[in-house]
């Protein structure tokens, strides 16, 4: 019995010794890992099928002559505003109290341009805008809060459609009224966007 344990021992003692052999084995080298997929695309400037949106925080833009200043007011987006205290009644085709925003456009076409603002009294609902040019009168109503509206040509009631090219655009907001106070602006090409869906936006 004991030459068998012993026989038994042994030929385990082998068994055991492959195992740790074959385990022991150099593991192939693995195979070489797929190239990292490449970075999507930047996302156009559009969002949710609503067309080209180019969101511009008013105070974001260039001031040329120190006449417009940034307000702070938890009314506004990004908390800040821009307002002047500067007035002119007449427009002026030279650069005089403005404030410029630059923008780009992958495609020409016709865009309006929205406004989020706020007059609280008669005599503060008005700016001069500039694009291509030429110096526009545009005028709001009074409100009590920010609310939106858009370029108009001295009628609140009809939105400007612009003739925009590819590529790098700009418009100029120069001062008229005082105390007109603007938050925000939006560069679109869907003509069918109403205030009120920019209230919900
Ligand atoms: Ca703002």
């Amino acid at each position: 019995m004991k030459k068998a344990y012993a026989m038994i021992l042994a030929v385990a003692l082998v068994l055991m010794v492959v195992s740790c052999a074959t385990t022991a084995a150099p593991a192939k080298p693995a195979a070489a890992a797929a190239p990292v997929a490449a970075p999507a695309a930047a996302p156009a400037a559009s969002s949710g099928g609503n067309g080209v949106m180019i969101w511009i925080e008013a105070e974001d833009g260039v001031e040329n002559k120190g006449l417009w200043t940034i307000k702070e007011s938890d009314k506004a987006s990004g908390g800040k505003c821009i307002v002047t205290t500067a007035a002119k009644t007449k427009p002026l085709p030279t650069v005089n109290g403005s404030i410029k925003y630059n923008f780009n456009l992958e495609k020409a076409g016709k865009y309006k341009i929205f406004m989020r603002y706020r007059a609280t009294s008669d005599g503060n609902g008005s700016i001069y805008y500039e694009v291509n040019g030429e110096v526009v009168h545009s005028s709001y109503d009074n409100n009590s809060n920010f609310e939106w509206n858009f370029f108009n040509k001295d009628n609140p009631g009809t939105a400007v459609v612009f003739d925009f090219p590819a590529g790098a655009n700009s418009f100029i907001i120069h001062h008229r009224e005082p105390k007109t106070e603007i938050d925000k602006l939006l560069i679109t090409d869907n003509m069918a966007l109403t205030l009120k869906d920019l209230e919900k936006m």
